[in-house]
């Protein structure tokens, strides 16, 4: 299959699963601006959305949408653990988070990178993304992860986000527990292959 990204945007997400999943996959690059793949493909014509993330399966179907190919990802690989078993409390929890995530997270920014957003709505936005990361935050006193005592496609998810935040002038660092998971994520050697693969981390030199 072939991942569809653009370096640090949501797509992060569905790349840190792949490589947690160990699921063989190629990745190509968008220019999100101009729409068009690094290998010169029209992005309008892979995705008419015109966003990523993009999965173009292996039958050539493609699947969108970051909460769903999350749990795609989880569901091809199930003893990697990163969904808990489909029908119990806790897979309804992460489902729950990752709707969070997408809906009062991730859509909460996407004004705020948008060059034409007036600074009233930004105002607003941006406080709507400060409360989501609170309630987070409050939430995870205590825990490791947001559900149950598992890694999940939930965390990936949020560690994404919650990477914006430099880009926007929040400073996660603010919430201790949020940061304490973003310290585990990165401790994780599939996090750091991914974001090496987007260019987001520097390979170290011999
Ligand atoms: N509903 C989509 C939204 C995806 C999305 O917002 N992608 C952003 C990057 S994080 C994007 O590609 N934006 C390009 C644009 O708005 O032109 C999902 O949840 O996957």
């Amino acid at each position: 299959m072939k991942l569809y990204y653009s370096p640090g945007a949501c797509s992060l997400a569905v790349n840190i699963a792949l490589h947690e999943a160990g699921i063989p996959f190629d990745i190509e690059r968008v220019d999100n601006k101009a729409k068009v793949t690094k290998s010169g493909e029209d992005f309008w014509g892979v995705n008419p959305k015109g966003v990523v993330p993009v999965l173009k399966l292996d039958n050539g179907e493609t699947l969108t949408e970051a909460a769903a190919l999350l749990q795609y990802v989880a569901a091809r690989k199930p003893e990697a653990g990163l969904m808990p078993k489909a029908g119990t409390m806790d897979y309804y929890r992460v489902q729950e988070w990752l709707n969070f995530i997408a809906t009062e997270l991730h859509k909460q920014f996407t004004p705020l990178f948008k060059e034409a957003t007036p600074g009233d709505y930004r105002i607003i936005a941006k406080e709507n993304v400060l409360k989501a990361f609170a309630l987070v935050d409050q939430h995870l006193a205590g825990r490791q992860w947001l559900v149950g005592d598992s890694y999940s496609v939930a965390d990936i998810y949020l560690f994404t986000v919650s990477n914006w935040g430099r880009f926007q002038d929040i400073d996660v660092a603010q919430w201790p527990n949020l940061n304490d998971l973003r310290t585990r994520m990165r401790a994780r050697p599939k996090v750091e292959e991914a974001m090496k693969a987007e260019g987001l981390i520097k390979p170290a030199t011999a």
